[in-house]
């Protein structure tokens, strides 16, 4: 425990620019806006802000399509806003973690417009190009997005790969010239002395450049085979670290969809590795072989057991995070809680498992004040390239949109992107303007505001919970130790370390359930809960959270 490190110890608050705070009355959040809410985003007790892509973008995917990766989005503001955003966070003793994305770029960005243009271009191979076969892509892969992963493109004629959408073409790290390109630019970002770097799929970067046909119909399969964990991806992070990120003090995250328990470790070494990953292991787990859009019933004990899986996979190396939530999946409490009965305790629940569970702990915007999923009641309402792009594949299956719609407002990732709910104004405090995509119609129900002066509110719990976390310091550096618990919907665990041990107890349902008979004796006081009332050790009453200390 002596060995304190800053970002094993951060709570870090996502924030997702284009519907944080819009400070123009464009209806766009901005820059400035997120500086107008810094002291709102240190009250909350967090260390670290993560933001999503502010680079300039023709915003085909939100953002993660960048064409200059040297300036900011002029929806967003100017390099100096970035400049103050900085030191507004600085100043707030904040860290700012830049998410980059180098798996692809956007088709707009001058390589490819290069790229695309003759086949001994000199930029020609910053990207993947092939010849079709029989008439069609040059292999079967399926892109993220739906459809082929290959664009045919005149003048040449060949395909080139993009594994999400057809403006991501994506980048050719195999060319040294390319890879020092990217370095230049995380140099650019870090000279300015931002704290973190967030990798967009990281895992993707290193490709099988025989193409290999994938041999299954599981889209989350292919990803593990196909594309994540590619030949060269240990290599090309571990030049990454040792010619850019060691040379600062920076912590890395890197996003690994297909990364799986066994092989984590080889990429996340101390000496030549990331510090962190983001694992999909639970988010992924009610997604049927078609993906997002093929919902799959989830339990309890599965849930349970992700956690399991991969704490015993980082105690061998590397490190946790921790999230329940973020810009890519529905809402944290409509997802994992019950946002109509228990909404407030349900949600208080999730934050007492995100702050008490071994890893860095990352909370998505709105999640503070239990926002919850959106409903689109026509696909056209949908701001989202994957969902509209989904559509148009389901209506080749004959899926109407009536279902459809069903499995997009259960899964789709409109749901974590309306606006923040500020307050009851027009448009929630959100914007003077007409905000780019319509506010949850739960916005005047409950907000930043109503929440500020309820003492009970999911925003002060949550408060109360960042604080809690920091005063222990067990919940950070403390072994973890999960109970097997019946009934399923019962989450137990241990956190231990030499000198002290505390009990968490977490009741995933409507029903009271009995605590077990096993861990009782071990409780000595109960520290924290969601229920004002301290009930007893008896019972567990529904989406109750308790804290326990035990004794030693
Ligand atoms: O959400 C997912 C599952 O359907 C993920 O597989 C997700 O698409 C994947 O992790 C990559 O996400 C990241 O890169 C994308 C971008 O659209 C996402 O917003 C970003 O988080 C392409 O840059
Ligand atoms: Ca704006």
């Amino acid at each position: 425990m002596d060995n304190r490190i800053w970002w094993k110890e951060a709570i870090v608050y996502q924030i997702y620019p284009r519907s944080f705070k819009d400070s123009n009355g464009d209806g766009i959040g901005d820059l400035r806006g997120i500086i107008s809410k810094l002291d709102y985003i240190q009250s909350l007790g967090v260390d670290a802000v993560w933001l999503n892509p502010i680079y300039k973008s023709p915003n085909d995917d939100g953002g993660y399509d960048i064409s200059d990766y040297y300036s900011v989005q002029p929806e967003f503001g100017r390099m100096e806003d970035f400049d103050d955003l900085l030191k507004g966070l600085h100043q707030r003793k904040l860290k700012l973690i830049m998410d980059l994305v180098l798996n692809h770029s956007s088709d707009e960005h001058p390589w490819f417009q290069e790229s695309r243009k003759s086949k001994d271009n000199p930029h020609r191979d910053y990207y993947f190009w092939k010849p079709g076969k029989h008439g069609g892509p040059p292999n079967n892969w399926p892109s993220f997005f739906g459809g082929s992963a290959w664009e045919q493109d005149q003048p040449t004629g060949e395909y080139y790969l993009h594994l999400f959408s057809r403006k991501q073409p994506d980048l050719n790290w195999e060319n040294p010239l390319l890879r020092e390109e990217l370095n230049k630019l995380m140099k650019f970002w870090l000279d300015k002395g931002v704290d973190g770097l967030r990798l967009d799929v990281i895992s993707a970067i290193s490709k099988q450049t025989d193409f290999p046909d994938t041999d299954t119909p599981d889209f989350n399969e292919t990803i593990r085979k196909y594309y994540a964990n590619g030949p060269r991806l240990k290599e090309f992070i571990k030049e990454s670290k040792e010619k850019v990120w060691d040379h600062y003090d920076v912590m890395s995250v890197g996003e690994g969809p297909g990364i799986t328990p066994q092989n984590a470790k080889d990429y996340l070494d101390e000496q030549d590795g990331l510090n962190m990953i983001f694992h999909f292991g639970h988010m992924f787990m009610d997604q049927g072989a078609g993906g997002r859009f093929d919902p799959i019933p989830w339990t309890m004990k599965d849930f349970k057991q992700v956690f399991k899986t991969w704490d015993d996979a980082f105690k061998e190396k590397g490190w946790g995070s921790v999230f329940l939530g973020n810009h890519d999946f529905p809402r944290m409490v409509s997802r994992w809680g019950n946002d109509r009965d228990y909404w407030e305790k349900s949600s208080k629940l999730l934050f007492t498992l995100l702050l008490t569970m071994r890893g860095t702990t990352f909370i998505f915007q709105g999640d503070e004040i239990g926002m919850t999923n959106t409903r689109l009641s026509a696909v056209s309402e949908s701001k989202d390239i994957e969902t509209q792009n989904g559509w148009r594949e389901a209506q080749k299956k004959a899926i109407t949109e009536k279902d459809f719609l069903k499995a997009a407002n259960y899964a789709g990732r409109d749901n974590a992107r309306t606006p923040m709910q500020w307050s009851d104004e027009p448009n929630g405090g959100f914007s003077q303007g007409k905000p780019w995509m319509n506010l949850n119609e739960n916005t005047s129900d409950f907000n930043v505001e109503a929440e500020q002066h309820d003492s009970h509110s999911i925003l002060n719990y949550f408060r109360q919970m960042t604080n809690f976390r920091k005063a222990n310091r067990v919940l950070t550096y403390g072994s973890y130790q999960p109970l097997e618990a019946l009934p399923d919907s019962l989450f137990l665990y241990f956190r231990e370390s030499d000198k002290e041990k505390l009990l968490i107890v977490l009741n995933f349902s409507d029903q009271v359930t009995n605590l077990p008979d096993l861990v009782r004796p071990k409780i000595s006081e109960r520290l924290i809960g969601n229920y004002s009332d301290p009930g007893n050790t008896d019972n567990v009453r529904a989406w109750e959270a308790i804290v326990y200390r035990c004794k030693t």
